[in-house]
Protein backbone atom coordinates (compact mmCIF):
# COMPACT_ATOMS: atom_id res chain seq x y z
CA UNK A 1 0.00 0.00 0.00
CA UNK A 2 1.62 3.56 -1.01
CA UNK A 3 1.64 6.31 1.65
CA UNK A 4 -1.09 7.61 -0.14
CA UNK A 5 -3.40 5.06 -0.16
CA UNK A 6 -2.35 4.42 3.57
CA UNK A 7 -3.79 7.93 4.14
CA UNK A 8 -6.68 8.02 2.28
CA UNK A 9 -7.65 4.83 4.53
CA UNK A 10 -7.23 6.97 7.62
CA UNK A 11 -8.69 9.77 6.28
CA UNK A 12 -11.90 8.28 4.48
CA UNK A 13 -13.20 6.35 7.61
CA UNK A 14 -11.85 9.35 10.24
CA UNK A 15 -13.45 11.11 12.53
CA UNK A 16 -16.86 8.84 12.16
CA UNK A 17 -16.59 5.56 10.43
CA UNK A 18 -19.83 3.57 9.59
CA UNK A 19 -20.11 0.80 11.52
CA UNK A 20 -23.27 -2.03 9.87
CA UNK A 21 -25.46 -4.52 11.61
CA UNK A 22 -24.07 -7.76 12.01
CA UNK A 23 -27.42 -9.02 9.95
CA UNK A 24 -26.30 -6.90 7.37
CA UNK A 25 -23.09 -8.03 7.20
CA UNK A 26 -23.95 -11.69 6.95
CA UNK A 27 -26.32 -11.27 3.76
CA UNK A 28 -23.33 -9.45 2.09
CA UNK A 29 -21.78 -11.54 -0.51
CA UNK A 30 -18.82 -9.55 -1.06
CA UNK A 31 -16.09 -7.16 1.29
CA UNK A 32 -14.25 -8.44 4.26
CA UNK A 33 -16.52 -7.24 7.43
CA UNK A 34 -14.76 -7.46 10.87
CA UNK A 35 -16.52 -7.00 14.26
CA UNK A 36 -16.19 -4.22 16.63
CA UNK A 37 -16.97 -2.22 19.57
CA UNK A 38 -17.58 0.86 18.17
CA UNK A 39 -15.11 3.60 20.02
CA UNK A 40 -13.54 1.34 21.87
CA UNK A 41 -9.83 -0.76 21.08
CA UNK A 42 -10.91 -4.03 21.61
CA UNK A 43 -7.49 -5.10 21.14
CA UNK A 44 -8.31 -8.55 19.50
CA UNK A 45 -10.52 -6.44 16.76
CA UNK A 46 -7.96 -3.23 16.93
CA UNK A 47 -4.79 -6.46 15.88
CA UNK A 48 -7.07 -7.52 12.81
CA UNK A 49 -7.74 -4.12 11.93
CA UNK A 50 -4.13 -3.07 11.76
CA UNK A 51 -3.09 -6.41 10.31
CA UNK A 52 -5.20 -5.98 7.02
CA UNK A 53 -4.45 -2.36 7.13
CA UNK A 54 -0.51 -3.31 7.10
CA UNK A 55 -1.93 -5.70 3.98
CA UNK A 56 -4.06 -3.14 2.25
CA UNK A 57 -7.31 -5.20 3.00
CA UNK A 58 -10.44 -2.24 3.54
CA UNK A 59 -12.46 -3.65 5.88
CA UNK A 60 -16.13 -2.80 6.46
CA UNK A 61 -17.24 -2.33 10.76
CA UNK A 62 -19.80 -4.57 11.47
CA UNK A 63 -21.05 -4.01 15.63
CA UNK A 64 -20.43 -7.01 17.53
CA UNK A 65 -23.53 -7.79 19.94
CA UNK A 66 -22.85 -7.21 23.11
CA UNK A 67 -23.05 -9.76 26.21
CA UNK A 68 -25.78 -10.39 28.00
CA UNK A 69 -29.47 -10.38 27.84
CA UNK A 70 -31.62 -7.67 25.80
CA UNK A 71 -34.02 -6.39 28.89
CA UNK A 72 -36.62 -5.37 26.13
CA UNK A 73 -37.11 -8.84 24.46
CA UNK A 74 -35.57 -10.87 27.11
CA UNK A 75 -33.30 -12.85 24.44
CA UNK A 76 -29.92 -13.09 24.54
CA UNK A 77 -28.15 -10.49 22.59
CA UNK A 78 -25.66 -12.51 20.95
CA UNK A 79 -28.19 -15.27 19.88
CA UNK A 80 -27.74 -13.95 15.87
CA UNK A 81 -23.98 -14.10 16.31
CA UNK A 82 -23.47 -17.65 17.37
CA UNK A 83 -26.54 -18.98 15.01
CA UNK A 84 -24.08 -17.58 11.97
CA UNK A 85 -20.39 -18.24 13.76
CA UNK A 86 -20.64 -20.87 16.33
CA UNK A 87 -19.33 -18.69 19.07
CA UNK A 88 -19.23 -15.10 20.38
CA UNK A 89 -15.85 -13.97 20.45
CA UNK A 90 -14.81 -10.22 19.09
CA UNK A 91 -13.88 -10.12 16.47
CA UNK A 92 -15.71 -12.48 13.85
CA UNK A 93 -14.26 -11.55 10.26
CA UNK A 94 -16.73 -12.39 7.25
CA UNK A 95 -15.22 -12.56 3.37
CA UNK A 96 -17.13 -12.78 0.71
CA UNK A 97 -19.16 -15.94 0.96
CA UNK A 98 -16.70 -17.81 3.14
CA UNK A 99 -17.29 -19.62 6.13
CA UNK A 100 -16.51 -16.72 9.11
CA UNK A 101 -13.22 -16.60 11.17
CA UNK A 102 -12.77 -16.53 14.50
CA UNK A 103 -9.70 -17.23 15.69
CA UNK A 104 -6.59 -14.96 15.44
CA UNK A 105 -4.60 -17.51 13.28
CA UNK A 106 -7.11 -18.07 10.91
CA UNK A 107 -7.86 -14.47 10.71
CA UNK A 108 -4.30 -14.06 9.97
CA UNK A 109 -3.88 -16.26 7.09
CA UNK A 110 -6.72 -15.14 5.39
CA UNK A 111 -5.42 -11.73 5.38
CA UNK A 112 -2.27 -12.69 4.49
CA UNK A 113 -3.99 -14.32 1.63
CA UNK A 114 -6.31 -11.36 0.20
CA UNK A 115 -3.49 -8.53 1.33
CA UNK A 116 -2.48 -6.72 -1.75
CA UNK A 117 0.55 -7.01 -3.75
CA UNK A 118 3.62 -5.41 -2.45
CA UNK A 119 2.32 -5.22 1.14
CA UNK A 120 4.83 -6.72 3.88
CA UNK A 121 4.43 -10.53 4.19
CA UNK A 122 3.70 -10.86 7.70
CA UNK A 123 4.06 -14.41 8.59
CA UNK A 124 7.84 -15.20 7.34
CA UNK A 125 8.79 -17.64 4.63
CA UNK A 126 11.48 -19.37 6.51
CA UNK A 127 10.20 -22.14 8.79
CA UNK A 128 12.48 -21.10 11.68
CA UNK A 129 11.05 -17.24 12.05
CA UNK A 130 7.85 -18.90 11.12
CA UNK A 131 7.78 -20.71 14.40
CA UNK A 132 9.32 -17.88 16.13
CA UNK A 133 6.82 -15.42 15.11
CA UNK A 134 3.65 -17.85 16.00
CA UNK A 135 5.60 -18.81 19.19
CA UNK A 136 5.25 -15.00 20.23
CA UNK A 137 1.62 -15.03 18.97
CA UNK A 138 0.93 -17.55 21.02
CA UNK A 139 2.07 -16.42 24.09
CA UNK A 140 0.42 -13.00 23.85
CA UNK A 141 -2.44 -13.96 22.14
CA UNK A 142 -3.18 -18.18 22.98
CA UNK A 143 -5.06 -19.15 26.17
CA UNK A 144 -3.18 -18.06 29.43
CA UNK A 145 -1.28 -15.60 27.52
CA UNK A 146 -1.14 -12.69 28.37
CA UNK A 147 -4.22 -11.13 26.99
CA UNK A 148 -5.91 -13.69 28.53
CA UNK A 149 -4.14 -12.84 31.84
CA UNK A 150 -4.35 -9.49 31.26
CA UNK A 151 -8.71 -9.65 31.37
CA UNK A 152 -7.70 -11.58 34.86
CA UNK A 153 -6.20 -8.71 36.59
CA UNK A 154 -9.68 -7.93 37.86
CA UNK A 155 -13.60 -9.26 37.97
CA UNK A 156 -15.62 -8.45 34.74
CA UNK A 157 -18.46 -10.28 32.87
CA UNK A 158 -15.12 -10.97 30.55
CA UNK A 159 -13.32 -12.37 33.14
CA UNK A 160 -15.53 -14.72 34.10
CA UNK A 161 -15.49 -16.37 30.80
CA UNK A 162 -11.56 -16.63 30.80
CA UNK A 163 -11.80 -18.71 34.16
CA UNK A 164 -11.45 -15.48 36.79
CA UNK A 165 -11.01 -16.36 40.47
CA UNK A 166 -9.10 -15.43 43.56
CA UNK A 167 -6.25 -17.82 42.59
CA UNK A 168 -6.18 -16.66 38.83
CA UNK A 169 -5.92 -13.07 39.76
CA UNK A 170 -3.54 -13.17 41.89
CA UNK A 171 -1.62 -15.25 39.44
CA UNK A 172 -2.16 -12.64 36.69
CA UNK A 173 0.46 -10.10 37.38
CA UNK A 174 3.24 -12.26 37.24
CA UNK A 175 1.63 -13.79 34.62
CA UNK A 176 1.39 -11.13 32.29
CA UNK A 177 4.80 -9.70 33.58
CA UNK A 178 6.49 -12.91 32.12
CA UNK A 179 5.10 -12.30 28.81
CA UNK A 180 6.50 -8.12 28.88
CA UNK A 181 10.10 -9.75 30.06
CA UNK A 182 10.00 -12.36 26.96
CA UNK A 183 9.12 -9.69 24.70
CA UNK A 184 12.26 -7.68 26.17
CA UNK A 185 14.48 -9.77 26.34
CA UNK A 186 13.80 -10.38 22.63
CA UNK A 187 13.99 -6.80 21.68
CA UNK A 188 17.42 -6.52 23.50
CA UNK A 189 18.65 -9.28 21.39
CA UNK A 190 17.30 -8.10 18.12
CA UNK A 191 18.66 -4.85 19.27
CA UNK A 192 22.21 -6.05 19.27
CA UNK A 193 21.65 -7.76 15.53
CA UNK A 194 20.39 -4.58 14.46
CA UNK A 195 16.58 -5.36 14.18
CA UNK A 196 14.05 -3.22 14.82
CA UNK A 197 11.75 -5.98 14.96
CA UNK A 198 10.86 -9.39 17.30
CA UNK A 199 11.80 -11.50 14.42
CA UNK A 200 14.02 -11.67 11.76
CA UNK A 201 15.03 -8.15 10.27
CA UNK A 202 11.37 -7.43 8.44
CA UNK A 203 7.85 -6.97 10.01
CA UNK A 204 5.85 -9.84 11.05
CA UNK A 205 2.65 -10.56 12.18
CA UNK A 206 4.33 -10.44 16.09
CA UNK A 207 5.02 -6.79 15.92
CA UNK A 208 1.44 -6.17 14.88
CA UNK A 209 0.04 -8.39 17.38
CA UNK A 210 1.84 -7.37 20.19
CA UNK A 211 2.01 -3.35 19.69
CA UNK A 212 -1.56 -3.43 19.63
CA UNK A 213 -1.97 -5.68 22.48
CA UNK A 214 0.54 -4.14 24.48
CA UNK A 215 -2.04 -1.22 24.75
CA UNK A 216 -4.25 -2.88 27.52
CA UNK A 217 -0.67 -2.69 29.80
CA UNK A 218 1.22 0.10 28.21
CA UNK A 219 -1.34 2.82 27.08
CA UNK A 220 -0.17 5.27 24.14
CA UNK A 221 -1.20 8.46 23.86
CA UNK A 222 -4.19 9.77 22.64
CA UNK A 223 -2.71 10.82 19.41
CA UNK A 224 -2.02 7.17 19.06
CA UNK A 225 -5.34 5.30 20.58
CA UNK A 226 -8.29 8.78 21.00
CA UNK A 227 -10.49 9.01 23.95
CA UNK A 228 -14.05 8.53 23.43
CA UNK A 229 -16.88 8.67 25.64
CA UNK A 230 -17.11 4.85 25.15
CA UNK A 231 -13.86 3.93 26.38
CA UNK A 232 -13.08 6.34 28.93
CA UNK A 233 -13.45 3.76 31.82
CA UNK A 234 -11.48 1.18 29.75
CA UNK A 235 -8.31 3.39 29.00
CA UNK A 236 -8.26 4.20 33.06
CA UNK A 237 -8.30 0.52 33.29
CA UNK A 238 -5.44 0.03 30.77
CA UNK A 239 -3.39 2.82 32.29
CA UNK A 240 -3.83 1.56 36.04
CA UNK A 241 -2.38 -1.83 34.39
CA UNK A 242 0.69 -0.12 33.98
CA UNK A 243 1.32 0.58 37.76
CA UNK A 244 0.93 -3.14 39.17
CA UNK A 245 4.09 -3.68 40.87
CA UNK A 246 5.23 -6.72 38.75
CA UNK A 247 4.06 -5.32 35.09
CA UNK A 248 5.84 -1.95 36.09
CA UNK A 249 9.16 -4.20 36.84
CA UNK A 250 8.73 -5.62 33.62
CA UNK A 251 7.90 -2.52 31.26
CA UNK A 252 11.00 -0.91 29.93
CA UNK A 253 11.95 1.73 27.41
CA UNK A 254 12.56 -0.39 24.98
CA UNK A 255 9.20 -2.40 25.09
CA UNK A 256 7.40 1.58 24.93
CA UNK A 257 9.60 2.48 21.88
CA UNK A 258 9.14 -0.55 19.80
CA UNK A 259 5.30 -0.25 20.47
CA UNK A 260 5.21 3.58 19.48
CA UNK A 261 7.11 2.49 16.55
CA UNK A 262 4.97 -0.45 15.46
CA UNK A 263 2.10 1.60 15.74
CA UNK A 264 2.96 4.82 14.26
CA UNK A 265 4.89 3.44 11.43
CA UNK A 266 2.74 0.64 10.31
CA UNK A 267 -0.85 0.98 11.47
CA UNK A 268 -3.91 2.96 11.49
CA UNK A 269 -2.97 5.69 13.46
CA UNK A 270 -4.47 7.68 15.34
CA UNK A 271 -6.79 4.78 15.68
CA UNK A 272 -10.17 4.92 14.10
CA UNK A 273 -12.19 3.35 16.50
CA UNK A 274 -15.58 5.77 15.76
CA UNK A 275 -18.22 6.30 18.89
CA UNK A 276 -18.48 9.54 20.26
CA UNK A 277 -14.56 11.21 20.31
CA UNK A 278 -14.38 13.20 23.50
N1 LIG B 1 -11.40 -16.06 19.47
C1 LIG B 1 -10.38 -15.10 19.50
C2 LIG B 1 -10.27 -14.46 20.84
C3 LIG B 1 -11.03 -13.22 20.84
C4 LIG B 1 -11.41 -12.83 22.23
O1 LIG B 1 -10.84 -13.34 23.18
N2 LIG B 1 -12.36 -11.93 22.33
C5 LIG B 1 -12.89 -11.55 23.60
C6 LIG B 1 -12.85 -10.05 23.76
S1 LIG B 1 -11.20 -9.43 23.75
C7 LIG B 1 -14.35 -11.95 23.63
O2 LIG B 1 -15.14 -11.43 22.90
N3 LIG B 1 -14.68 -12.90 24.51
C8 LIG B 1 -16.03 -13.27 24.79
C9 LIG B 1 -16.46 -14.50 24.09
O3 LIG B 1 -15.61 -15.19 23.49
O4 LIG B 1 -17.64 -14.75 24.12
C10 LIG B 1 -9.07 -15.70 19.11
O5 LIG B 1 -8.66 -16.70 19.71
O6 LIG B 1 -8.48 -15.17 18.22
Amino acid sequence: MSDNERNSNAASTSPGPQFMTLDEAAAMKTGTRVTFAPGFPAVFSEALKNICFVKGVPLIRVVHPHMGIEKSTGKDRQARLYELTSQTGLPTMFHNEERPRNVWSEQLALAERIGAAGTPSLVPDDVELRAEAFGLCAVVLGEDGMVWNMRNLIDTPLGRKYGYSEEACAAAPSKVAAVISLIDRRLKAQEQCGSHYLVGDALTAADIYWATMSISILLPPPEIIPLTRQNERGLKYFASNSKIPAIAEALSKRIEDHQRYILTTYCETPAVLGGDPL
